[in-house]
C-alpha cells in the first residue's frame, strides 16, 4: 500500500503555478507504481464552495486528470479544507460516486499502523472567534443557501472576500515557528491516548516533519513555496519533491 497525500496548493484561475504544481504532482501519481491511495487534504482550490458546474470547466485538466487515476483503480479522498468545501454532490455527480469524500478527516490502517490524514483548522480550540465562524458558514442552513438561493457569480465574490480574509502572508519567522510549535503540541494533545501513529496534516502552511516514539506528524507547507508532498509507504512517512 503506498499513499499520496497533499494539502495547500491554493489554486485560482489566476495563479497559473499553483495550477500547474498540481497537474505535474496529478501525473506523477498516474504514473507512480503500486499507488493505492491518493488523499487530497484541503485548501487544493484557493476557493471552491457548492454544486457549481462552472468549477468543472475551470479546472477540466485536473478533473480529466482525477478520473484516468480512478480509472487505473487508485482511490481518490477528498478531505474538505477551510478553502474547498459543499462539494460532495459535484464530486460524486461527476465521478460518478468513485471517489472518497470527507467532510472532516480519513483514517486508515496500514499494518497495524493507524493513520490519521487531516486539514487541520479543528485543531486549535482556542480561537473561538474561528470556531463560531466556521460553525456558521458549515451550516446546513448556509449550504442551503449557496446550493439554492445565490448563482455562482455571487458564490465567487463571497468566496473571494472570505479567501482574502484568511490570506495574510506571514513572514516573520518567530510567529511561524510559534504556530509551528502550537499545532505541534495540540496534535500531541489530541492523541494523549496514543490511538494514532501518524497524522498528517495542512492548513499552517509551516512545513512539518516530527517523529517521536509514539507518533509522526506531518505537514507539506504551502506547496507552491515548499513544493513538497507527502508520501507512505511501509511505515515510512517522507516529504517529496512535485
Ligand atoms: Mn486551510
Amino acid at each position: 500500500m503506498k499513499i499520496f497525500s497533499i494539502s495547500d496548493i491554493h489554486i485560482s484561475p489566476k495563479k497559473e503555478n499553483n495550477y500547474n504544481l498540481f497537474l505535474k504532482f496529478l501525473n506523477r501519481c498516474l504514473i507512480e507504481k503500486d499507488l493505492t491511495h491518493l488523499i487530497l487534504i484541503g485548501d487544493i482550490f484557493e476557493y471552491m464552495v457548492g454544486n457549481y458546474t462552472e468549477y468543472i470547466n475551470h479546472y477540466k485538466n485536473i478533473f480529466t486528470l482525477m478520473d484516468q487515476i480512478l480509472e487505473r483503480k487508485i482511490e481518490i479522498i477528498f478531505i474538505e479544507g477551510n478553502h474547498d468545501f459543499f462539494l460532495s454532490e459535484l464530486l460524486e455527480d461527476y465521478f460518478n460516486k468513485r471517489i472518497i469524500y470527507c467532510k472532516n478527516y480519513y483514517s486508515v490502517t496500514v499494518k497495524y499502523k493507524k493513520l490519521l490524514y487531516v486539514h487541520g483548522d479543528n485543531f486549535d480550540y482556542t480561537d473561538w472567534k474561528y470556531t463560531i465562524f466556521k460553525s456558521m458558514i458549515r451550516s446546513n442552513c448556509f449550504k442551503l443557501s449557496v446550493n439554492n438561493f445565490l448563482n455562482f457569480k455571487q458564490v465567487s465574490w463571497l468566496g473571494n472576500k472570505l479567501s482574502k480574509n484568511s490570506r495574510k502572508i506571514i513572514t516573520d519567522k518567530e510567529y511561524l515557528l510559534f504556530i509551528k510549535e502550537k499545532y505541534k503540541k495540540l496534535i500531541i494533545e489530541f492523541n494523549i491516548d496514543k490511538y494514532f501513529d501518524v497524522i498528517i496534516f495542512g492548513h499552517t502552511h509551516i512545513v512539518e516533519q516530527y517523529e517521536d516514539d509514539n507518533i509522526k506528524i506531518y505537514n507539506n507547507g504551502y506547496v507552491p513555496d515548499s513544493k513538497n508532498f507527502i508520501s507512505y509507504s511501509d511505515n515510512i512517512v517522507q516529504h517529496e519533491k512535485i
